[in-house]
């Protein structure tokens, strides 16, 4: 099984395929994109992924698209190591999980990750170059498009804020309710896995709003230390590694 994975460094998405991988030690072999310069726009990388976004997926030709879709995948073709749990139940609590984590803290992530790391490559651009590389986006257009090039104001940042925090406390509430220390409980699972990147950015982005909530930040620094988590945060997956305006944000160093 030969297993190519587009993607790119400092991508959340792509940090949670990266991370099943390396759970599983499954060789592959990485094609990084560059998000910035707009190679996940280009006709070539298209044809593979419509939404012009990584993670894509190659295993033998067969091309799969979206993180938590590539790592359920994932799961199926190489069941040791298993991120899925036995019982339909416990499965459709972590299927649940993971739609709530795409639809909260992995969609509000974005707007503090925009407005503090990219923006100022942004600002950098002609209106006309900024318009017209934001109108070629097939995901993600109305969103750049409306951060424009002075960034998201600060009610929308607020609100995110607000969007996160909220997931972290759900976090604390479930693991409280499994009885930890993952999500679902003794074993980890997809939906720790899908959840892992966006409390890493927070950190790297100097907020890590769960210091007053135990279970998390045990459940962090129980994800930390997990095998996989060193080899998938490869340098350069950290903002603060590629954008040394964030560096003086970050009041705990991350490594
Ligand atoms: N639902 C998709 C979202 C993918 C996504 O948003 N990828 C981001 C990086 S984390 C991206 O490629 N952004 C490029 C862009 O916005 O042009 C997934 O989970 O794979």
């Amino acid at each position: 099984m030969a297993f190519k994975l587009y993607n790119a460094p400092q991508s959340t998405c792509s940090q949670r395929v990266r991370f099943v991988f390396n759970a599983k030690k499954l060789p592959f072999d990485e094609v990084k994109l560059n998000l910035l310069e707009g190679d996940q726009l280009k006709p070539d990388y298209l044809r593979l992924n419509p939404n012009g976004v990584v993670p894509t997926l190659d295993h033998d030709g067969a091309i799969v698209i979206d993180s938590t879709v590539i790592t359920e995948y994932l799961d199926e073709v190489s069941p040791d190591e298993s991120f899925t749990p036995e019982s339909p139940v416990a499965r459709a609590r972590m299927r649940a999980l993971t739609h709530f984590i795409d639809e909260m803290p992995a969609a509000a992530v974005r707007v503090p990750t925009f407005n503090l790391a990219f923006l100022p490559s942004f600002q950098k651009m002609s209106r006309e170059a900024f318009v017209a590389m934001a109108e070629s986006k097939p995901l993600r257009r109305e969103f750049m498009l409306t951060m424009g090039q002075t960034g998201f104001p600060k009610e929308e940042m607020d609100a995110a804020l607000a969007r996160l925090r909220r997931a972290y406390e759900r976090m604390e509430t479930e693991i409280e309710k499994s009885g930890g220390p993952w999500l679902l409980g003794k074993e980890i699972s997809l939906a720790d896995v899908a959840v892992m990147p966006a409390l890493v950015r927070m950190h790297d982005l100097g907020m890590p709003d769960w210091q007053d909530l135990p279970r998390v930040r045990h459940w962090y620094d129980a994800i930390r230390a997990h095998p996989a988590f060193k080899p998938t945060y490869y340098f350069g997956s950290l903002l603060t590694e590629r954008f040394p305006h964030l560096r003086e944000r970050q009041p705990v160093p991350l490594r």
